[in-house]
């Protein structure tokens, strides 16, 4: 074991270059980086960071969809939504656990979220209008949302990466539940075609800002995936996914919003037309159509459920005393 580095008269620990030189051979011998290892304080950050902006969107994430679980058009289609939307507080839970290994806890965390510290995706900011926003939700974010994710399976930081694996695997079955509503509407009516088409204009462009800014604007990548917790830089994911998506709009006959997408083949990939920028961090930043109803309503459930958490507490320490009177 390498010491982390040297602890001055104050108590405070200066990172020295043989404990991040030691720390960067594991990471490029591709061992796993568990929670009681020594790891630079930036890469705990990191994590933290970005483990809790993908917990906070998966439970963001669950309501725009909640809000349609009441107007699903059958009852299967119910029982599949009702389902979703579960597995994604579930997948919340395991990322808040994931992150509560490097010493946050989920307080600081929600806390962060409801002050407008902390960040959830840019695209549980968009309305979902129609019913068809359900099928185009997990055709095109789920879709990203796999894209992005399968190679957070293999993130340096252990319990990162196990949670992502069963996440994927239940990405990969809305993914299809979205894609197979959308594919029944292309084959309805024309009102149906028209809703599909419709839904797949408004959520295509915010769908491509998911992956995050160009490369060259996107401040935390170039360290990232040096520390092997990102493996593709945004751009390269945001091409696989378009690459992906573009034969699956034309097998529904759905047309993708971009007069400018063109398979280009020196690069073996599409071209795209500009992203809109300012829209992104417009919305990051707060001013996105539903940004402040997401927020009240995260905060209200948080105050709502002050007596759950108390009660659970006050079980938990009566059984702490319990167990210490009988030893
Ligand atoms: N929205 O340096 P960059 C889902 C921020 S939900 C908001 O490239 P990084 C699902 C970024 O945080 C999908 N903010 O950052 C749920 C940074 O700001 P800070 C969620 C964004 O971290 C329910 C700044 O911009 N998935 O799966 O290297 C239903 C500069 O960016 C966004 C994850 O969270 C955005 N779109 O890369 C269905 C996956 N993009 O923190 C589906 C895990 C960037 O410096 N996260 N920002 O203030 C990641 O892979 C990475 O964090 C990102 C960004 C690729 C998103």
């Amino acid at each position: 074991m390498y010491s982390q580095g040297l602890i001055g008269a104050d108590g405070s620990t200066e990172e020295t270059q043989e404990f991040l030189d030691a720390f960067q051979k594991r990471i490029d011998a591709e061992e796993k980086i568990e929670p009681n290892d020594p790891m630079p304080e930036g890469y705990r950050r990191t994590l933290v960071r970005q483990i809790g902006q993908h917990a906070h969107s998966e439970i963001v994430g669950m309501l725009p969809e909640g809000n349609w679980i009441t107007r699903a058009p059958s009852l299967r289609r119910k029982a599949a939504l009702l389902a979703k939307v579960q597995d994604e507080g579930g997948h919340g839970l395991y990322l808040y656990s994931a992150a509560e290994t490097l010493g946050v806890s989920r307080e600081q965390m929600t806390e962060e979220l409801l002050s407008g510290k902390a960040k959830y995706s840019s695209i549980f900011n968009y309305p979902t209008l129609s019913w068809a926003d359900m099928g185009t939700i997990g055709w095109l974010v789920d879709g990203a949302a796999i894209m992005n994710q399968i190679p957070l399976c293999r993130c340096s930081f252990g319990p990162y990466a196990r949670a992502m694996i069963r996440v994927c695997k239940e990405e990969s079955f809305h993914q299809r539940q979205g894609y197979e509503i959308v594919m029944y509407l292309a084959r309805g009516t024309k009102e149906q075609r028209d809703m599909a088409q419709d839904s797949l204009n408004r959520w295509w462009w915010p769908s491509l800002m998911m992956f995050g800014p160009h490369d060259a604007d996107s401040a935390h990548s170039e360290q990232s995936m040096e520390w092997k917790i990102k493996r593709f830089s945004n751009d390269a994911l945001r091409q696989k996914f378009i690459d992906a998506t573009v034969p699956q709009a034309e097998f529904l006959g759905l047309t993708l919003p971009d007069p400018d997408l063109k398979w280009n083949d020196e690069k073996g990939g599409y071209d795209h037309g500009p992203i809109d920028w300012d829209e992104f961090w417009r919305v990051v930043k707060g001013d996105g159509v539903m940004n402040r109803d997401r927020v009240k309503a995260r905060k209200k459930a948080w105050d709502d459920g002050a007596w759950v958490r108390e009660a659970a507490l006050a079980h938990a320490v009566k059984r702490e005393a319990r167990m210490q009177a009988a030893e």
